[in-house]
């Protein structure tokens, strides 16, 4: 940096370049993507890269709950620019961005905009590795894994089908309460999707500690995080907020269990506020903070 200056668009701590090729292999990048457009019920997560963003400069460089550092290399490249209103021009557009990182061995940490998005890291990553290798770890109080939602193939609603249709080894959702019969029905009948509800998270988490661990620790995964997960408590801001969530303390746990995995790319998705120092982007700031802490 030539001038005593920073840059609240971009994380903080992020380093200083925006040349791929001058990039650490095996870094992370950050890619904002401010699409709202399938939003149903509250709409604004367009916003959340920016107010993301803009939290993290409240936070300190030595993380006291890890115990740890914050000296992940990371870069943050800014936002795509989305089409408004096309979910499957903007999705194409973010798999051809990240594609490029992941051809310079850079990890993606993706930050929606609304959950439609975390299809496009997922593909581009099946370019790198096999896609019937990948486990998903898919945090959300929706099951998303509708096969359309008012007719549309592209949507927040269906992001976990999409990702089942390209035949991932296992998609495991963690702290659902709320779904529809068609999608309980498909949860049912088929084998490589498990579901923890908030409630087990509470009462069995014993159970979801020894799925995590039962994942080879070569093995490549992708955490996807819908902000919705959390207790309307603590993220109110959200396209589809649900009651009786998780605590922010259950996803630490959960980051602190997935250190141990080989974690191939991230996403944070539905932080619907425009506004500086909300609650709902300050927690999912600190979810990233926390993630670049512990996955270095
Ligand atoms: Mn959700």
């Amino acid at each position: 940096m030539l001038f005593n200056t920073y840059k609240p668009w971009k994380f903080a701590f992020s380093q200083e370049t925006e040349n791929l090729k001058e990039a650490k292999e095996y870094s992370w990048g950050i890619i904002g993507v401010p699409f709202d457009s399938t939003s149903s019920y509250g709409p604004g997560s367009r916003f959340g890269p920016t107010t993301v963003r803009e939290a993290s400069y409240s936070f300190e460089k030595y993380n006291i709950t890890f115990k740890s550092n914050l000296d992940a290399i990371f870069y943050d490249f800014g936002n795509i620019n989305v089409i408004y209103g096309n979910c499957k021009e903007t999705i194409k557009i973010l798999e051809d961005t990240i594609s490029d990182l992941v051809e310079h061995n850079i990890k993606p940490i993706t930050i929606g905009g609304e959950h439609s998005v975390s299809l496009a890291p997922i593909k581009a990553l099946s370019k790198k590795y096999d896609i019937e290798d990948i486990t998903i770890i898919h945090l959300d109080a929706h099951m998303d894994i509708i096969d359309e939602y008012q007719g549309e193939k592209c949507s927040h609603a269906t992001i976990m089908k999409r990702v089942h249709d390209l035949n991932p080894k296992e998609i495991i959702e963690i702290g659902i309460r709320s779904a529809s019969l068609e999608e309980k029905e498909f949860v049912d009948r088929t084998e490589n999707v498990t579901i923890f509800t908030a409630n087990d998270t509470k009462e069995k988490f014993e159970n979801i500690k020894d799925k995590i661990n039962q994942i080879n620790e070569d093995e490549p995964v992708y955490l996807s995080i819908d902000m919705d997960v959390l207790d309307p408590l603590y993220a109110p801001e959200v396209g589809n907020p649900i009651p009786n969530g998780i605590s922010p303390e259950i996803i630490e746990n959960i980051l602190k269990i997935l250190a141990n995995n080989n974690i191939i790319g991230f996403d944070l998705v539905e932080v619907a506020t425009s506004k500086l120092g909300d609650p709902t982007a300050v927690t999912g700031s600190k979810i990233i903070y926390d993630f670049l802490s512990l996955n270095k």
